[in-house]
């Protein structure tokens, strides 16, 4: 068994990457890249187990890989490439569907979220995620996976599948089972709308999250139009229990300030909530508004985002042919 530290993580390119993403993910992706070999994926096969418009779904790709370079992924260090090019994520998938367990999956979470009411009109695809996202990990053989807590139950199935493949193809070790990096602060930004769901691309109202491409304008109206609350700022956490939309302002200052939660209410506490809305805004419109800006620049140079897309695909394909070599070796595929 080899020690050598692997990064893996990927985003769906299913709309306008917003602060969840950013602060979950992106922050996190771009410190890793300076300590670790990473490899950065737009997980478009993720993407289409909810049906994706096909124009939408092209631009999206180039935006997500956009988003990536403007938050400060840098393509000489990193992998950075799309699922769907290097055709062994699907190849694994397939034969980690046969390793997991229909029971595993029905404990996911996720999918009983996404697929709603109506479960026998989900996708086939939607149920079997995790099973894709154990072979994106396991592909590269990588030993850390940076997300956001919404992912943890995904990742702890991957270390189930990998486990069972070593198990039962009798080769230890074979598999490493990943770590998942969840930031401490803040792994789980919620809806501006309501503190009980997190911010997502798929959410309908566009006040529910801060998209990375919001202007100045965008940024402050959404602000002061989050839910928080009448009282004002309590001293202790204790008192933020139960109002979920308070705490999550709260949170995202905590984390874009870089003052943990305690200083901040030692600092915020009889204050009024518009007090810290403004602080935020400011503060937001700061770290976001030139992304943002760089993201459109890029989206204007698209055959440079190709040739991006396409180099990282020829590293991918290095490394993922070279496992799944062994990888059908240790099946019995010929
Ligand atoms: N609200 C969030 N807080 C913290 N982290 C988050 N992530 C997503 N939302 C939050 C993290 O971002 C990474 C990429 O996520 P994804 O786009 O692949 O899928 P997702 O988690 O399903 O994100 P969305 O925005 O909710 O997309 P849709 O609406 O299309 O399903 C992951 O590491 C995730 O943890």
């Amino acid at each position: 068994m080899s020690n050598k530290k692997i990064v893996f993580s990927g985003v769906q390119p299913s709309g306008n990457l917003h602060l969840g993403n950013y602060l979950g993910a992106l922050k996190n992706f771009v410190s890793l890249q300076k300590e670790m070999e990473c490899i950065y994926c737009v997980v478009d096969l993720h993407a289409i187990t909810v049906f994706q418009d096909p124009k939408l779904l092209s631009n999206n790709i180039l935006e997500t890989t956009a988003s990536f370079l403007a938050s400060g992924l840098d393509p000489t260090k990193s992998i950075i490439f799309n699922q769907s090019s290097v055709s062994g994520h699907a190849e694994l998938a397939w034969i980690l569907n046969c390793v997991s367990r229909v029971g595993w999956l029905n404990r996911m979470t996720q999918f009983k979220d996404k697929a709603g009411s109506d479960k026998e009109k989900a996708s086939v695809g939607l149920y079997i995620y995790p099973n894709l996202m154990a072979a994106d990990i396991l592909l590269y053989k990588a030993t850390h996976v940076p997300v956001g807590a919404d992912q943890k139950q995904h990742l702890e199935l991957s270390r189930d599948i990998a486990q069972k493949f070593n198990n039962d193809f009798k080769c230890p070790g074979f598999f490493p089972l990943p770590d998942p990096l969840i930031l401490k602060n803040i792994s789980r930004v919620m809806s501006l709308r309501d503190g009980t769901k997190k911010m997502s691309k798929s959410e309908e109202s566009d006040y529910s999250r801060i998209n990375l491409k919001d202007s100045p304008d965008d940024i402050i109206k959404k602000i002061k139009k989050a839910k928080s609350d009448s009282e004002p700022i309590p001293e202790n956490l204790k008192s933020l229990e139960k109002k979920p939309e308070a705490l999550n302002i709260l949170n995202i200052y905590s984390e874009i300030s870089k003052n943990n939660l305690e200083s901040v209410l030692k600092e915020m506490a009889g204050k009024e909530y518009s007090y810290v809305k403004k602080k935020l805004s400011d503060l937001l419109i700061n770290e976001i508004c030139p992304i943002g800006e760089k993201i459109k620049k890029l989206m204007n140079d698209r055959a440079y985002l190709m040739e991006i897309l396409k180099k990282g695909n020829e590293k991918a394909k290095i490394k993922s042919d070279e496992n799944l070599k062994n990888i059908r070796e240790k099946v019995g595929l010929i």
